[in-house]
């Protein structure tokens, strides 16, 4: 009874607007801020629901849209391992977000809870922690969140506060795994393990002045403010934060941030002619997505771009030489390590990355846009990395493989082993698989990694920008009645319906060297997005034009 009057309270507190219609795209709900009010409220409801079904382990709610513009809000849930909402629930999700009345509500829930087995009305039943972005609608929403949550007996909503999207991710897996969710014990950890990295990098490798310098764009988000709050800890790069999100910079994912540079390839607002050289980082508002860029030259704002692709390539690189490097050393079967290493790609990852890739022989996979699709299948590794073109990925380590590492580090160091190498490559991979989230992708641990990376190596950003050269590729956004008409295959490289359109789309592709194209509906905007590549410029762009057209 008490239930049932709470659902019915709740929904009664957060109407659905007539002619609302919310889906749970590729990260969540999201719209207008103002509007979102009853979607919150009602991921709220799903979000204890969820932990009720998983027996009380913490789940996760992130209010943020991401790089979006600062009107926008959205919603998502993480689940107890930190990663993305099980998919099957997604359904559930929708239905529930658009009941079109609180006793419509009501039954859904019942139902579903009948249907999925989740016990209602217990005591202390569910835990769910909440984290949210610098956007004005966040204390709003958040509300709007702790209301659908209360509106589940036995449920406790745990307000984390202003967090990054990964914190929050990281929290609710490190809460599950008894360790402590707490943010100065996030920041212990990147610090501490970006610090051993660091130790790590060979004597006279490592950088002189110039090379520790790093400017980051935080797209006037939480990012930077949090960067700001670290840097004095983490000795061996000298950070300065532009975009930093302090009264007066600028508006929040406004030209700047991590979208804005990779889509447009120049230079975000706040820097200047004096940056021309220096390496430089962009986070999204939420700082979940990564890229590099260095300013061409003075007189125009072109920048060089370093995207998603090419820190996962960095990435594969450094792994697979410390592999080597523990396995070729010695020999001996006790002491060498066994982890199958996969690269997950989508098929916005430029061509020639994955030409990249494969000519050092790695095995790369593909899965349609969208970490929840990346992050799961990197799972199946023992080491698996994932990047998407704009810079959201991370790597993860199975536990088999950590334990492995950790043994053979306890055996090296036992046996007076800890000056050579296999020891120094085995440190080195556990250090990594500390700083880096293994949640979901992270911008700063992220840039810690590259940045130690970069020292281990002694490189430059012309050396890292230079492993490959990137085809010229153009993205497109088309506007259309309804983007649902519009059905992907073969991890989003093929329509499959309209049945012309493919037809239409090979011929186009057919006209120019090198030409790769595909269309796919946005899970997260009300576009088709087009993107093409060509061995020029002028034909990439050419090619989503006509495209497009035909998409119109
Ligand atoms: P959609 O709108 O489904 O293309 C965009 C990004 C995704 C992902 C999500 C979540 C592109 C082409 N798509 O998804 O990669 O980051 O937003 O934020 O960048
Ligand atoms: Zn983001």
């Amino acid at each position: 009874q008490e239930q049932r009057r709470r659902l019915i309270a709740a929904a009664t507190r957060f109407p659905l607007p007539s002619g609302c219609r919310f889906s749970y795209g590729t990260a969540g709900f999201r719209a207008d801020g103002a509007t979102m009010a009853p979607a919150v409220c009602r991921a709220g409801i799903l979000a204890a629901l969820r932990s009720v079904k998983l027996a009380g382990a913490a789940v996760g709610i992130v209010i943020t849209a991401s790089h979006n513009p600062i009107g926008d809000n959205g919603v998502k849930i993480a689940d107890p391992d930190g990663g993305m909402m099980a998919q099957h629930w997604e359904p559930f999700a929708d239905a529930l977000a658009n009941a079109p009345d609180p006793d419509a509500l009501l039954q859904m829930v019942l139902q579903f809870a009948k249907d999925e087995g989740i016990p209602l009305g217990g005591e202390d039943t569910a835990q769910v922690l909440l984290g949210r972005d610098t956007r004005p609608t966040g204390a709003y929403l958040l509300d709007a969140a702790l209301q659908g949550i209360n509106a589940i007996v036995g449920a406790r909503a745990v307000d984390m506060g202003i967090l990054t999207t990964p914190q929050l991710h990281w929290m609710v897996r490190s809460k599950n795994k008894g360790v402590m969710a707490s943010e100065s014990y996030y920041f212990r950890q990147l610090i501490g393990s970006f610090r051993r990295m660091l130790e790590l990098v060979p004597k006279g490798k490592g950088g002189d002045e110039v090379a520790k310098k790093l400017i980051v764009d935080g797209a006037n988000g939480i990012g930077g403010v949090k960067l700001e709050q670290i840097k004095v800890e983490l000795s061996g790069i000298d950070i300065s934060v532009r975009n930093s999100g302090k009264e007066g910079e600028g508006i929040l994912n406004h030209m700047c941030g991590a979208d804005f540079v990779q889509k447009e390839r120049v230079t975000p607002h706040g820097f200047n002619p004096e940056d021309v050289g220096v390496r430089c980082a962009s986070l999204d508002g939420d700082a979940d997505r990564l890229v590099y860029f260095r300013l061409s030259s003075a007189s125009d704002n072109r920048v060089d771009l370093v995207d998603g692709d090419k820190i996962l390539s960095l990435f594969a690189l450094f792994i697979r030489e410390q592999l080597d490097i523990v396995n070729n050393n010695g020999g001996q079967a006790n002491k060498s390590l066994s982890a199958r290493l996969g690269i997950v790609q989508t098929a916005y990852a430029n061509g020639a990355s994955t030409l990249f890739l494969k000519s050092l022989g790695l095995e790369v996979v593909f899965t349609p846009t969208g970490v929840k699709y990346l992050h799961k299948r990197a799972l199946e590794y023992d080491i698996g990395i994932y990047f998407e073109a704009n810079g959201h990925g991370t790597v993860v380590f199975s536990e088999d493989f950590i334990s492995q590492l950790e043994s053979l580090s306890n055996e090296l160091s036992s046996q007076a082993d800890i000056g050579s190498a296999q020891y120094h490559a085995v440190m080195r991979l556990l250090a990594a698989s500390q700083l880096i989230n293994q949640a979901v992708g992270d911008a700063l641990s992220g840039l810690l990694l590259v940045e130690a990376i970069l020292q281990y190596k002694g490189w430059s950003f012309q050396d890292w920008c230079g492993l490959y050269s990137d085809l010229p590729s153009r993205q497109l956004k088309v506007k259309v009645k309804d983007r649902s008409v519009i059905v992907t295959t073969d991890a989003e490289t093929k329509v499959s319906q309209p049945s012309s359109l493919q037809e239409l789309i090979d011929k186009e592709t057919a006209n120019y060297t090198h030409g790769r194209c595909f269309v796919r509906p946005s899970g997260t905007e009300d576009v088709v997005r087009v993107y093409a590549e060509a061995s020029t410029q002028v034909e990439a762009d050419g090619l989503a034009k006509s495209v497009a057209h035909h998409v119109e």
